[in-house]
């Protein structure tokens, strides 16, 4: 194994992932929801950061935040190394964040040794991937694909607040989202790198994986409809009682995910009305998150899901109501943006361990506009979307390596596609 690079920037990173983990909208969690006050702090720290780096930082009209550094002539294509800013409730400090502060600690390295690129480099901090506050998801980094669906600005957080007037709260402009989008001439390829989320690095004892696939996912709201009563007058045989309906129904999904190769199914949001003790609940909410590693096998477990939910709502008399939240495709990482991940995880004298990924990442949004890959970092006990997630210095100094090595053996002749 060669010597491990110890970058001065990665230490400069690993201070100021714990910095940006301070801006949070939950006081003692990690709580950033898309356009809350903590995004506007973490944007506003971001954009020093970026300031301090030499770098001309620009707010977009969705939120994200990004800067550009030039290659060897202005105006060159860009290579986009990016992830997300904001987090899921209570989570871990590394989830996005890491990629957005590893784009900047490749830039501020290259700038430190007067390095420039045949291309130029794009650093952003999209504001929204983990989709938890608005019905959709990937809203910053659809915006930059030319993907973004104007319909989403009309979804509503659970306070009745559409997207549109949150981003106008924030002080954006949403007329300027189409002129977010890159044109493909403008962009080289996208990269980004991520914690894994899950056990396969540090079962392989290797530090860093080249990400193969990203899974096809769609989410789902479910709304049952029982009949409230009295929990001590009416007869178990007479009820229709919603939530008791939807506790069948939630075992169904783990039933069904569990028997299909590859596929999950998490229900991570229950809401039950009215909500007092003595009453049988006649509401009931629920989110369905359903992925697989295909859409094949993914249209297929949730055509499964959906029959199996509405036999359940038959036959204990409640109705069922399933709203489609967000869909996404399956996303191959190109192969030149993989051969290139992997030979400068070898030179590093490192084994480059390709898998595929179960979470969505920012990574989707790109793949019909340019060549596009995913580096994932070994995270501790592969846990995440969890406060104990956790990242060794050691680990994150070799990531940086790894992509330095791979935006200086990054040739634009051998990407256009
Ligand atoms: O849900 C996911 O897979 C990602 O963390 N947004
Ligand atoms: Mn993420
Ligand atoms: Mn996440």
């Amino acid at each position: 194994m060669t010597k491990l690079p110890n970058l001065p920037a990665t230490i400069r990173m690993m201070d100021r992932l714990e910095q940006l983990a301070l801006d949070t909208d939950e006081p003692g969690k990690l709580s950033r929801l898309y356009l809350s006050p903590a995004h506007r702090k973490a944007v506003d720290r971001v954009t020093g950061w970026f300031r301090e780096a030499g770098l001309t930082p620009a707010l977009d009209a969705v939120g994200n935040i990004s800067a550009r550094f030039e290659g060897t002539t202005p105006g060159l294509p860009a290579l986009i190394i990016a992830s997300h800013i904001d987090t899921v409730r209570d989570a871990g400090k590394y989830d996005g964040n890491l990629g957005v502060l590893a784009g900047l600690a490749v830039v501020e390295e290259l700038r430190r040794l007067g390095e420039k690129l045949p291309f130029a480099i794009e650093v952003i901090a999209f504001g929204d991937e983990e989709g938890v506050r608005f019905p959709i998801t990937l809203s910053g980094s659809r915006a930059v694909a030319g993907r973004f669906d104007m319909a989403a600005l009309d979804g509503a957080d659970a306070d009745g607040i559409t997207m549109r007037a949150a981003m106008e709260a924030f002080g954006l402009d949403p007329t300027g989202i189409a002129a977010i989008a890159r044109k493909p001439k403008d962009v080289l390829a996208y990269l980004e790198l991520h914690i894994e989320q899950g056990p396969v690095l540090e079962a392989a004892d290797q530090p860093l994986g080249v990400v193969t696939s990203i899974a096809s996912i769609q989410r789902l709201a479910a709304t049952i409809k029982g009949e409230a009563g009295h929990a001590g007058t009416v007869p178990m045989p007479y009820r229709h009682d919603a939530l008791a309906a939807a506790a069948e129904m939630i075992l169904a999904v783990e039933r069904i995910a569990n028997g299909r190769k590859g596929m999950v199914g998490t229900v991570g949001i229950v809401h039950a009305e009215p909500g007092a003790v003595n009453v049988i609940p006649g509401d009931v909410r629920f989110s369905l998150d359903l992925r697989a590693p295909n859409d094949e096998d993914r249209i297929a477990g949730v055509n499964a899901v959906l029959a199996e939910l509405n036999a359940i709502a038959k036959r204990r008399g409640v109705s069922l109501d399933l709203s489609a939240g967000y869909e996404e495709k399956a996303a191959l990482c190109h192969p030149a943006i993989q051969e290139g991940l992997a030979a400068a995880i070898r030179s590093l004298g490192f084994e480059p361990i390709a898998l595929a990924s179960g979470a969505g990442h920012d990574a989707m949004s790109f793949e019909a506009l340019c060549p596009m890959g995913m580096l994932f970092l070994r995270c501790k006990g592969g846990i995440s979307h969890n406060p104990a997630e956790e990242i060794t210095q050691a680990d994150a100094d070799i990531a940086l390596a790894a992509m330095l090595a791979f935006v200086r053996a990054l040739d634009p002749a051998k990407l256009r596609i």
